[in-house]
């Protein structure tokens, strides 16, 4: 059977051997699930860059471009993180390069991995349909916030190993950890997150609905991959 590993922080990502493995990426919070919500509503690739200053060259070059820092789109690009930015006739057929605090930064970090896909609740069947496909070991790389571990990505890495726990092993305690917490929680995600860190920023930031819509499960059908440079 093959096994499922958790990494909590992209800080982590060192104690990993990624070769070998299918890396899910999670960033419920939330440019994972912008990143489904975008491609699902027809934008045609994604392009992750870690800098803003890298994400601007993109735009000297007719990408449609999208960045956020500290939960605030930055100043001087298309799009922010919002999903709901993502479900508009802009996006698409169009090429996205796109940075974000943490979420983007840890797809970059995972490229050594044999795959990398991107996970949100909103795709969390599909992901873990693509998976059972696979069967190859499999580590859910957590963006967590600057370095920290969060809830929401864990939660997910707890939904997939439910899916996944009469296929794949838990491969060490993160796994297990993500299991019992998804467990807690699973009948009110909301409620179990109302105190978590990053959720508190964004209703400091007058983001409410964004949140709603991110714990929603399998609004989509879609599996992002990473081909080269892009999201697919
Ligand atoms: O950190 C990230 O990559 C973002 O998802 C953070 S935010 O939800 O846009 O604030």
């Amino acid at each position: 059977m093959p096994f499922l590993d958790v990494c909590f922080s992209p800080e982590l990502i060192h104690l990993y051997e990624l070769k070998g493995r299918v890396v899910v990426v999670v960033d419920i919070l939330r440019a994972t699930s912008s990143m489904v919500t975008g491609l699902a509503h027809g934008l045609e690739r994604i392009v992750p860059v870690s800098s803003l200053e890298d994400c601007k060259l993109y735009s000297q070059q007719g990408y449609l471009t999208a960045a956020e820092r500290d939960g605030k789109m930055a100043s001087d690009f298309d799009l922010g993180n919002s999903p709901f930015s993502y479900m508009s006739e802009l996006v698409k057929g169009r090429t996205l390069a796109m940075t974000t605090t943490n979420g983007t930064r840890a797809i970059r970090l995972s490229a050594a991995a044999d795959k990398v896909v991107v996970g949100a609740f909103l795709n969390l069947s599909s992901v873990a349909a693509y998976l059972l496909e696979q069967q190859k070991n499999v580590l859910v790389v957590c963006a967590g916030w600057k370095g920290k571990f969060n809830l929401e990505d864990t939660l997910f890495a707890g939904a997939l190993a439910h899916k996944l726990q009469d296929s794949f092993e838990p491969e060490n305690d993160a796994t297990l950890a993500a299991w019992h917490l998804y467990e807690t929680a699973k009948n009110d995600l909301e409620g179990f997150l109302s105190k978590a860190s990053h959720v508190q920023r964004l209703r400091n930031l007058d983001i409410f609905k964004d949140i709603t819509f991110c714990l929603q499960p399998d609004v989509y059908d879609i599996v992002p991959v990473m081909e080269g440079d892009y999201l697919v």
